[in-house]
């Protein structure tokens, strides 16, 4: 965004936790944003709430369904459809379960989101991106798409989906300038354990008890500083945990 003054960043999954934080960040900063995500409520709120600071615009669609995720982007205004930055964040782990256990709509959930939902945006997308010779793309992959670990499969292979698309869309579209860029988080506190445990609140705030789990701020504030290094500058790829975790499994809890 180094050349434009006006930069317009399209977030997925901007109704909360990583993509919420960043819309805010980003409007905060002066970059018109596109915010994304199935709870319309939510997106009306953000809107009304941001929308002091920078120019606003919401989609409300399913990642999950292609001809929505057209339809939307089809349906920008002028005004929104020349898009600088793409994050894509949107995505979730539905349960927690040993392989042979694993439930066959939570794993058509993760794929269909993690992965595929992250092609539609991006096909949709990355066409003006080309015509403009320029763009940025950020994905949101994960320690999971970087170590599998117990009870992880499906979410971890799709993670190493989003690693492996991470890497071709930034050599496949380095003949355009177009920036290519994941973040990998570790344990972030948000509504993803909620998500995953299917509202067992209890379980997922476990999830971050006994140590101090990056906030969703902190993934957004590492996007800004992304998306607003010089435009010779490319930031392919990040892994990024809470000072208490060391990997995928081992976390220094206090309990
Ligand atoms: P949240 O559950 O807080 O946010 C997930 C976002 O994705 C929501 O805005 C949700 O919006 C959107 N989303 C989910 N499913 C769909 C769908 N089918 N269609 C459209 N939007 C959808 O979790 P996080 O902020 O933690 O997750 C954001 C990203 O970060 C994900 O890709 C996740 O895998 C990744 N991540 C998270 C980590 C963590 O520890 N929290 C660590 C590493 C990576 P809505 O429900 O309104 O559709
Ligand atoms: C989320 C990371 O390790 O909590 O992508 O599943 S983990």
């Amino acid at each position: 965004i180094s050349n434009n003054e006006k930069p317009i960043a399209f977030i997925t999954g901007a109704t909360s936790g990583i993509g919420l934080a960043t819309a805010k960040l980003f409007a905060t900063n002066k970059i018109n944003i596109v915010i994304c995500g199935r709870r319309k409520k939510r997106l009306a709120e953000l809107k009304k709430e941001l929308s002091r600071h920078t120019k606003v615009f919401t989609l409300a669609f399913d990642v999950q369904d292609k001809k929505a995720v057209f339809k939307a982007i089809d349906s920008l205004p002028e005004e929104f459809s020349d898009i600088d930055i793409l994050i894509n964040n949107a995505g979730n782990a539905h349960g927690l379960d040993s392989i042979e256990d694993g439930n066959l709509d939570d794993w058509e959930a993760m794929l269909d989101i993690n992965v595929k939902g992250l092609l539609y945006v991006s096909k949709a997308i990355m066409p003006q991106m080309i015509k403009n010779k320029a763009g940025h793309i950020i994905n949101i992959g994960s320690i999971a798409g970087k170590e599998v670990y117990p009870m992880g499969n499906v979410y971890c292979a799709s993670k190493y989906a989003v690693d492996a698309l991470n890497q071709g869309m930034r050599i496949d579209l380095n003949k355009y300038g177009i920036r290519v860029g994941a973040i990998n988080p570790g344990l972030v506190e948000t509504e993803f354990s909620k998500v995953r445990f299917k509202g067992d609140n209890g379980r997922a705030s476990d999830t971050y008890t006994g140590y101090q789990p990056l906030q969703a701020e902190d993934i957004a504030d590492i996007i800004h500083f992304m998306v607003t290094r010089p435009s010779h500058v490319n930031i392919a790829d990040l892994l990024v945990m809470p000072t208490a975790q060391a990997s995928a499994t081992i976390v220094n809890k206090k309990l």
